[in-house]
């Protein structure tokens, strides 16, 4: 068993990232009993699930003529316009029918329509909070290892923004799968390697 002061993190274990999902992310599901077993040796276990709603600006179909996986500039800085998914309330946004959801804390992001949310820490803004920093330093926990999908995205950016924080921070690469825009995997990786992330 992990001490107290560990968290294992569950980035975005959700239908739509899954194989036959709007969003799928190759062999994104082969990694849920990896996940479910590692549950085991942790104390604190939080999964996040990316949850917007139906007019959620990150999809290209609110944008006229744009084509899913373009680009487009938000107040923010430059956003991925994606194929509409995890639209809150539907079967692509609940989680992987297998995955084991007997975790302590589910963190909802990118339910605010004008914003996406990558990091289960902040906003793309990099400003807007989840919450998530608070409820872990509550809980004393300084160290924290992430799995799920997307490696390149949600677990990318959630790493970096934990390693910011001061957290010691693991990712483990085999019970995480990538997207792989343009190049994003391998630039996340060495992202992360850059800021101190351990990629286990
Ligand atoms: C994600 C793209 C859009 C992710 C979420 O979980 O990595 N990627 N929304
Ligand atoms: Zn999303």
């Amino acid at each position: 068993m992990r001490p107290a002061h560990e968290a294992l993190i569950v980035i975005d274990m959700q239908n739509d990232f899954c194989p036959g999902g709007a969003l799928a992310v190759a062999e994104g599901d082969t990694i849920v009993p990896g996940i479910n077993a590692l549950m085991e040796e942790f104390r604190a276990v939080v999964l996040t699930q990316d949850w917007h709603p139906a007019d959620h600006l990150s999809f290209a179909s609110q944008h006229a003529g744009a084509a899913p996986m373009s680009m487009t500039e938000m107040p923010y800085g430059p956003q991925v316009l994606w194929p509409d998914h995890c639209v809150q309330g539907s079967p692509g946004a609940a989680f992987h029918p297998d995955l084991r959801t007997d975790a302590d804390l589910i963190i909802r992001k990118g339910f605010r329509r004008e914003i996406d949310s990558y990091s289960a820490f902040f906003e793309n803004d990099h400003a807007t909070p989840t919450g998530l920093h608070g409820y872990l330093a509550e809980r004393g926990i300084t160290a924290i290892t992430l799995v799920g999908l997307a490696t390149d995205f949600c677990v990318n950016y959630s790493a970096l923004d934990g390693a910011r924080l001061g957290y010691d921070v693991t990712v483990i690469e085999r019970l995480s799968r990538g997207i792989d825009l343009d190049g994003s995997f391998d630039a996340a990786r060495r992202a992360m390697a850059a800021a101190g992330v351990t990629l286990a």
